[in-house]
């Protein structure tokens, strides 16, 4: 009979005995943060815009860490994969670039 896992009987494909040797368990991927650093051109408004548009924050967010990056000269807007962190930060940074704006966003390895 095909097991359909509906029945009742015990399947005697599923050992019940504990294992005597656990599995090693995976690493877990390194993580990247994302930053966004402040200069003197770039309008606070279109900063706001495209860390709602590439980062999908709200306005209150995004208006936060735009805020935190002009008084600060920096700041952190995700932390993440090194894969979405470098495509991020350059998809964000081409953006700016577009409309002809020296916004930047780098990486960086989370200690
Ligand atoms: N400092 C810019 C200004 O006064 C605004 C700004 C904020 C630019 C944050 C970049 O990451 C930034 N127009």
């Amino acid at each position: 009979m095909i097991d359909d896992g509906k029945s009742l009987m015990p399947n005697k494909d599923v050992s019940l005995k504990p294992k005597l040797q656990s599995k090693p368990k995976l690493e877990q991927p390194k993580l990247y943060k994302v930053i966004l650093l402040n200069d003197d051109y770039t309008p606070r408004e279109f900063v706001t815009v495209v860390l709602k548009a590439v980062f999908r924050m709200s306005e209150e967010a995004g208006n936060r860490v735009m805020m935190t990056a002009h008084k600060f000269g920096s700041a952190v807007v995700v932390v993440c994969t090194r894969d979405i962190a470098e495509t991020k930060a350059k998809e964000a940074t081409d953006l700016a670039k577009e409309a002809g704006f020296p916004l930047m966003f780098t990486t960086e390895p989370e200690e």
